[in-house]
């Protein structure tokens, strides 16, 4: 089978019972499959990137410079790309997995597209920002150790230029514990309607346990403000997953 053939395959990867379940990764096997899981585990996740290529088109000028944080195959950028005139943007988008970053550079040089997208391997908790006039954090916070949230949307907050935009997406926890039962069998349901079964669901959810660790909307507005922003508000939230969206 070629590279290529593995491209955009359904996601089977926890349909087998799987004794020996290890904790979740982006490795080659979850990069072959990305699309196809993001898209049935995620609801509002085409809505969402689409959105945000559309903030992009109503927030930001000529020569902008963008991050997306966590890229994986480049949906955001190219959505932003797409949105915003032929070469007006300068696009950065990182991701800390080898795997999706390969394939993050096939994805987006099979799209005719006009604003440079540089693609680089990074650790979002160690890279220096430069100046920027967007950032977006789609559905990778979740994934980074809690201690190192506040560094990294604070850093965001010094990189942007006044009038600058964050966007935060994430799968979120309800303050109340019976609401986010009921958000969580919602979103189950959202996984069965989509063709996952209980076992998929539940082995994803135990390969998950103790790689994304959620917090609740008003961990990540409060965290927000912190990093110094004051105009913030959720712009999006389908079941629980929410994005937020912040101006400087
Ligand atoms: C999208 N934004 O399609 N540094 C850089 N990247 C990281 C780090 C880190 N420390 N930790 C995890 N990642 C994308 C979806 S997926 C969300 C983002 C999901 C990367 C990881 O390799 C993966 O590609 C991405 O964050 C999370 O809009 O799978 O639910």
């Amino acid at each position: 089978m070629s590279q290529q053939d593995n491209i955009n395959q359904t996601d089977t990867l926890f349909s087998q019972a799987r004794p020996d379940l290890h904790p979740f990764t982006f490795n080659q096997a979850v990069v072959d499959v990305f699309p196809d899981m993001i898209n049935r585990s995620v609801p509002g996740y085409q809505t969402i990137v689409d959105g945000i290529g559309k903030i992009a088109k109503n927030t930001l000028a000529d020569n902008s410079h963008v991050y997306d944080l966590g890229c994986s195959t480049g949906s955001v950028s190219l959505s932003i790309a797409k949105q915003c005139a032929p070469n007006a943007l300068r696009i950065s988008a990182i991701d800390n997995s080898e795997a999706m970053v390969k394939r993050c550079r096939q994805h987006i040089a099979s799209y005719r597209h006009c604003s440079t997208i540089n693609v680089s391997e990074g650790d979002i908790t160690n890279i220096s920002l430069l100046p920027c006039n967007m950032a977006v954090i789609n559905f990778t916070l979740q994934f980074i150790s809690q201690e190192h949230r506040q560094k990294i949307v604070s850093d965001i907050y010094r990189a942007l230029e006044p009038g600058g935009i964050c966007i935060i997406s994430e799968k979120i926890k309800a303050n109340s514990e019976s609401v986010n039962h009921l958000l969580i069998d919602l979103h189950h349901d959202f996984k069965r309607d989509n063709g996952y079964s209980d076992l998929e669901i539940s082995q994803k959810r135990s390969a998950l346990e103790d790689v994304m660790i959620l917090d609740t909307l008003d961990t990540h507005l409060n965290r927000m403000r912190t990093a110094g922003f004051t105009e913030i508000s959720t712009w999006y939230q389908n079941l629980n997953f929410a994005s937020m969206v912040a101006i400087k």
